[in-house]
């Protein structure tokens, strides 16, 4: 499916922070007014300029429908989720929005017969258990946090609904995620975001996590071009549907403040761990996602050095505009 196939789009979680990017991104491939972004409650900095937007709770199946039909939308990318430190705080309420939101997302695809579904998993689907180091597509999925129990639920139920529907649903297993368009929320690798506005704010912050903690990471312009990259890829090169393994590259907090202070020598850093700390020790170190490479052509263009150096320059200049 090419940029000219897919006509409407709706992006729900459109404020978060994969959201807002893909947005952005989506309106600039497929037109603004393709783009519907709904949420909960947008944030004032929510670009006015976006394209049209509408407030929708995922868990109310009814609103998603009408916003389905009166959108005309025929692909839905599935952003509305609950993060991990989040969901250990009210794991009831993470199971009804990333599972019930979901289920309600599948259900309006097959009502409605949508074209695509985008919905992504994330590397929480791992636990103690699996391999760190190369985790492969295939292993253990034993995650000990709610979120990680919700994406599993969503990669069964996506695969459950291409088999029995054949709603066309796709998904990516993403790592931490860094960037510099909307600040995470509630998530376990938020350090490696919050760390670049501390670091030009202050000079110095204080890391939730150990400094040896590798995880798996990847910047957000890569998540961006591999989530349309999988969209858009021929079905009959897809040998899976709902968790393909991803990843940019692996850090620990020390690695990402010493490339900081290569462009800040005075910033300091400083660890105190916290409950997070046992959720980043059950996931993976390395991910292993040759799968993704080799069906769809996945390919991270950012290393560590380069992702810091963009988000550096990046902030730097909201920064020096007054709007950091
Ligand atoms: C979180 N950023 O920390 C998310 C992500 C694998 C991590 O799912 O919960």
């Amino acid at each position: 499916m090419s940029a000219s196939d897919i006509a409407r789009i709706l992006v729900t979680g459109a404020a978060g922070q994969v959201g807002c990017a893909l947005v952005a991104a989506l309106g600039r491939r497929y037109g603004p007014a393709n783009v519907v972004a709904a949420d909960i409650k947008f944030p004032p900095s929510f670009s006015e300029s976006s394209p049209p937007r509408v407030r929708l709770d995922v868990t109310d199946r009814e609103a998603l429908a009408q916003v389905v039909q009166a959108h005309r939308i025929d692909t839905i990318y599935h952003l509305a989720a609950i993060l991990s430190a989040n969901g250990e705080k009210n794991p009831q309420a993470c199971w009804q929005v990333n599972v019930g939101g979901l289920l309600n997302v599948l259900e309006v695809a097959r009502e409605y017969s949508l074209r695509r579904v985008i919905c992504p998993s994330s590397m929480a689907v791992f636990g103690p258990d699996a391999p760190r180091q190369g985790t492969p597509q295939d292993t253990l999925l034993h995650p000990t946090t709610m979120y990680g129990v919700t994406k599993v639920s969503g990669e069964l139920l996506g695969e459950y609904y291409f088999r029995r529907y054949g709603v066309d649903v796709r998904g990516i297993r993403y790592p931490g995620i860094i960037s510099s368009e909307a600040r995470p929320g509630g998530g376990t690798t938020d350090y490696a975001v919050e760390i670049f506005y501390a670091a030009l704010q202050e000079r110095r912050y204080t890391c939730f996590l150990r400094e040896d903690t590798v995880l798996p990471m990847i910047y957000m312009p890569d998540v961006i071009e591999g989530t349309i990259q999988l969209a858009e890829a021929d079905p009959a090169r897809l040998t899976r549907h709902t968790d393909y393994n991803m990843t940019g590259f692996s850090i620990a907090p020390r690695d990402l403040a010493a490339e900081i202070q290569r462009h800040l020598p005075d910033f300091e850093i400083a660890y105190a761990p916290d409950a997070r700390q046992a959720i980043a020790d059950s996931w993976p170190a390395a991910i292993d996602d040759r799968v993704a490479r080799r069906d769809w052509g996945w390919r991270p263009r950012h290393d560590l050095a380069a992702m810091t150096a963009d988000m550096l320059a990046k902030l730097a200049a909201r920064q020096r505009a007054g709007s950091l």
